[in-house]
């Protein structure tokens, strides 16, 4: 009998770091889930071929649009478009209408978005309007 309880013991053990590990790869989740940009139309480094009527960005968490700003900029720093639109049914994702018209050439997209958890996440990238062949 007490040949079996240190090893029960052991067990119990193992479980509760098993337990604990799990436990922070669910504390660290938090922090990878709050809204960071996962997904945009265009995206990253993207070159297009026509300016979208609409940019879109997704994030990973909830956002609140009326505590959000996306602008689209000039690759000279000019401000094109700023605001941000959200709506209830797709509340990871906001849209900005782009200017019409726009020269080939780079552009970056900036954001600053509310998450629902309460942080502030922000960051900017680039993609690139190709001249037409
Ligand atoms: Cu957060």
């Amino acid at each position: 009998m007490s040949m079996i309880k240190p090893t029960r013991r052991g067990l119990f053990g193992r479980a509760a770091a098993a337990a604990a590990a799990a436990y922070l790869l669910f504390a660290a989740a938090p922090a990878l889930a709050h809204s960071f940009l996962i997904d945009a139309n265009p995206s990253s480094k993207d070159h297009v071929d026509a300016m979208p009527k609409t940019i879109k960005l997704k994030f990973g968490a909830g956002v609140e649009p009326a505590y959000s700003t996306l602008s689209i900029e000039s690759g000279d720093g000019k401000v094109l478009a700023k605001g941000a639109v959200g709506k209830p049914e797709t509340p990871r994702e906001l849209t900005l209408d782009a200017p019409p018209d726009l020269a080939p050439g780079r552009y970056v997209v900036r954001y600053r978005v509310l998450s629902q958890d309460g942080h502030i996440v922000e960051g900017n990238y680039e993609f690139f309007l190709d001249a037409k062949k």
